[in-house]
């Protein structure tokens, strides 16, 4: 008599368990699983927000989220716009994700948190399919269940939308832009999502990048001219899409990144050929203490800002300067949100986890910059033929090795490549290895790491 209620109470649960995946769409199967919300900005400099030391513009929401979330100061995007979006969405160097002219063959965190479960949207630059439509190499074909925005920049001040893999209209108001992104965003979340699944929202604004424009509600209110009225109205833009979190009760599982994809663009020979700005004014970022800007390997070029919050998860008011980037982001959604990242191809990025939690305060062992040079911990190296975009300041300096000591010198000011020839040596050596389709395997800085 056991044996049978035994096997029929099996028969009871296999039947259940059938039912269930075959009937029934269940609620989020890994219940802490993290939404995840990216914020990315277009060119803005490392020092544009208050709470990276700029004294002009006021961005009291940014702030206000670093307060509640961890800031890193050693974050790594890459120097330019489209390099700067494979990489993040594959957590592959440009040099193996192709930048503007990504492949269709590549893996993004679209395609992996989709198939782990994830609602995905992507609204905004895209940027990697060559700034055309080319439906393979689109956000629907990878991974992005909503897409609206412009599949390029904005150099001529005008911008052709597409939602999904239709043309949806375009415009020549700049001003219009960071509203109009806010919106669909914000749509999405109210609209077009299902509440019970968790979602990766992946915003990515047109502005800081030329042509800018403020709508008339911020236009000459700031102290910092065009440019800061521009990050002024980005700011209450964001501050307003993070009040629909709290309204929506998404507040506390949700991850909130806000980074920028390059540096400030910030040299005159640009200014000199750029139609369609205002005479005399600025329409470019500051970076603060660090060398150069977009399309430079110098710090300013690679290094953003960059906020995490996660209330409850991620340390509050924390200030972080480890070695964290872009690329990081694939392998620490992987760990933080359930799926596994490829494993036929290499992946730069590291798991981060345990730095955005807390449990440890170092990251990346060493940073690479395309076809340039190296960090390694303090230490930065850079090439004598180190690649600067044609547009970016200095790009005609002499051609000889470099080698800075960055906690001493952020500002990258004192060559110590004749000084230290073994520590040259040694990072070339690195730097070569990483290009050899990683020789040496990416690794977190192991020295002073803290595991609880
Ligand atoms: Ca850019």
């Amino acid at each position: 008599m056991n044996r049978i209620l035994v096997t029929l109470g099996c028969f009871v649960w296999l039947l259940g368990s059938i039912s269930a995946t075959a009937f029934a769409q269940p609620a989020d199967s890994q219940p802490n699983r993290p939404n995840v919300l990216i914020i990315f900005t277009d060119d803005q400099g490392y020092a544009d927000l208050g709470c990276y030391g700029n004294t002009k513009n006021k961005t009291p929401r940014l702030d206000q989220l670093a307060e509640q979330g961890t800031r890193f100061t050693s974050f790594y995007a890459q120097t330019v716009c489209g390099p700067s979006r494979s990489a993040l969405l594959t957590g592959r160097y440009p040099i193996r994700s192709g930048g503007w002219g990504m492949p269709a063959s590549e893996v993004t965190i679209g395609e992996l948190m989709r198939d782990a479960g994830y609602q995905t949207a992507c609204i905004g630059k895209w940027d990697v399919s060559n700034r055309r439509s080319i439906v393979p190499r689109m956000p629907n074909a990878q991974g992005f269940d909503y897409y609206f925005g412009p599949l390029g920049a904005n150099d001529s001040g005008r911008v052709t939308f597409h939602e999904n893999n239709e043309k949806a209209g375009m415009t020549d108001d700049m001003g219009s832009l960071t509203k109009l992104y806010t919106d669909k965003a914000i749509d999405y979340l109210k609209e077009k999502r299902d509440p019970q699944e968790p979602f990766l929202l992946y915003l990515a604004h047109t502005m800081m990048h030329t042509i800018i424009g403020a709508s008339d509600r911020f236009r000459g209110t700031s102290e910092g001219g065009l440019y800061g009225d521009v990050v002024e109205e980005f700011d209450y833009e964001t501050g307003r899409l993070l009040d629909v979190l709290d309204e929506l009760d998404l507040r506390d599982n949700t991850l909130v990144i806000y980074t920028s994809d390059n540096g400030p663009w910030n040299q005159e020979k640009y200014t000199d050929r750029k139609k369609g700005h205002p005479e005399g004014s600025i329409f470019w970022g500051e970076a603060g203490p660090l060398r150069n800007g977009k399309g430079s390997c110098y710090e300013a070029g690679y290094r953003v800002p960059c906020i995490v919050r996660w209330p409850g998860k991620v340390p509050a008011g924390r200030v972080s300067d480890a070695i964290f980037a872009t690329i990081d982001f694939l392998p620490t959604f992987a760990d933080l949100c359930g799926f596994e990242p490829p494993t036929d191809r290499l992946i730069d990025g590291i798991d981060q986890t345990d730095l955005l939690l807390g449990r440890r305060e170092t990251g990346r062992d060493n940073f690479y910059f395309h076809d340039a040079g190296i960090r390694q911990g303090k230490w930065k190296y850079l090439k004598p033929d180190a690649q600067f975009r044609g547009y970016a300041v200095e790009d005609n300096r002499e051609k000889v090795e470099e080698l800075y000591d960055l906690d001493l010198d952020l500002g990258e000011q004192i060559n110590l490549a004749a000084k230290y020839p073994d520590k040259v040596a040694e990072l070339n050596r690195l730097m070569k290895s990483v290009e050899t389709d990683g020789a040496v395997p990416p690794q977190l800085d192991q020295s002073i790491g803290i595991r609880k």
